[in-house]
């Protein structure tokens, strides 16, 4: 005896929708990540995702991709989509309006939009059109997908992301003199990944220690992906023009005083030397920044924490020890924490969610 096959749940196109959606990873900033999936008599008919700000929605991309053959079953086809379909013209046209006029039997959607253009209008314009709608299918996974994006509506201000790699005994470095290396805590596949998480942000800062200590590029080297403006806070003017950090295209310089000695590519940006994180942060949207991860040292990275001024924090802890040969201490910070062994299983990565992060 076989079984007949079990008609797909909501949760198993949605789960595609999310997959879709992710492909654009790292593309679509400032806009969110969307995926969508249309599906008629238990087969996906078309699929689709938002693959570039300013670019067509996963809606759009998804009825187009529907066959001219299969098109008459768009009125009794269901419609997934991660994020509800928006209702307002911005660089495109509103997609809650196409999917009416396209008559589409049902639409399926993960999270609401809290774009205050959309936020519930567009669910309400396929209501009233006569469209039964579901809201929240998967849609804790549909808002971690983007959660830069809903920082940025809901908490009024750039996403924030800590990140530091540490000695199982909490210290981001050994003693050491500047001609020495800094000690080594990542692995090749974890420094690949570093480089793939950087590609998804529109900005990675450090302070001026850490640029005089390590001399770091910033850049995307081990991954191809989008290069993120590398960020200098340096309120004393201490940083050496011959950084390496300059070099890197769109890089920002946050400091007390204007330099004349650094090249003219770089963003000069003045702030208080006493400026907190948050005067820092506003200063970075006012550029449009809107997701901005933290990369050291210890001294910003506090700032930050004792502030609230944080997202998530992402430490990659080293199985040994440095003990008394350790500098620069950091603590991990409070919040929901969530411990994995990196892929290679050599190291562990740390997630901390903040309980309560300030907004804007
Ligand atoms: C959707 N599907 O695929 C995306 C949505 O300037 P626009 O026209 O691209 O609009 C951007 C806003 O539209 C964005 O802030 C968000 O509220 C929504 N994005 N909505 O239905 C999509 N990318
Ligand atoms: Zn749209």
């Amino acid at each position: 005896m076989t079984d007949s096959p079990q008609p797909r749940s909501h949760e198993f196109f949605m789960r595609r929708a999310l997959q879709l959606a992710a492909n654009a990873r790292g593309f679509t900033s400032p806009n969110p990540m969307v995926g969508c999936v249309i599906v008629a008599r238990g087969c996906v008919i078309g699929e689709g995702y938002h693959r570039r700000c300013g670019g067509p929605h996963a809606e759009v991309w998804a009825v187009r991709s529907v066959p001219n053959s299969l098109r008459d079953l768009l009125p009794e086809a269901t419609v997934y989509v991660t994020l509800e379909p928006c209702s307002h013209y911005g660089k495109t046209p509103p997609c809650a309006d196409m999917l009416v006029a396209e008559r589409v039997g049902a639409v399926v959607v993960g999270s609401l939009d809290p774009n205050p253009s959309v936020s519930g209008r567009g669910i309400n314009r396929l209501r009233d059109a006569g469209i039964p709608v579901t809201v929240g299918v998967l849609e804790s996974e549909c808002r971690e997908l983007n959660r830069h994006f809903l920082v940025r509506q809901e908490l009024h201000r750039p996403y924030i992301l800590l990140k530091w790699a540490q000695s199982a005994d909490g210290f981001l470095d050994r003693r050491r003199d500047v001609s020495q290396a800094p000690c080594a805590f990542s692995t090749p596949l974890s420094r690949q990944l570093m480089h793939s998480l950087r590609a998804c942000f529109d900005a990675i800062m450090v302070g001026a220690a850490t640029v005089m200590a390590d001399d770091p590029a910033l850049t995307v080297r081990d991954y191809s992906g989008r290069q993120p403006r590398p960020v200098i806070v340096d309120r004393c003017g201490l940083v050496p023009p011959s950084a390496r950090v300059f070099s890197t295209p769109g890089a920002i310089y946050l400091s007390a005083t204007a330099r004349t000695d650094l090249p003219p590519e770089v963003e000069q940006i003045i702030i208080p030397s006493d400026a907190s994180p948050r005067c820092i942060i506003e200063a970075l949207a006012s550029l449009s920044v809107s997701s901005v991860m933290i990369e050291g040292g210890p001294t910003l990275l506090r700032s930050f924490i004792n502030a609230s001024l944080w997202d998530d924090a992402r430490i990659e802890m080293a199985h040994f020890s440095l003990e008394t040969a350790g500098i620069a201490h950091m603590d991990i910070p409070a919040g929901i924490i969530d411990i994995k062994p990196a892929p290679d299983g050599q190291n562990s990565i740390i997630n901390v969610k903040n309980a309560s992060p300030m907004a804007f």
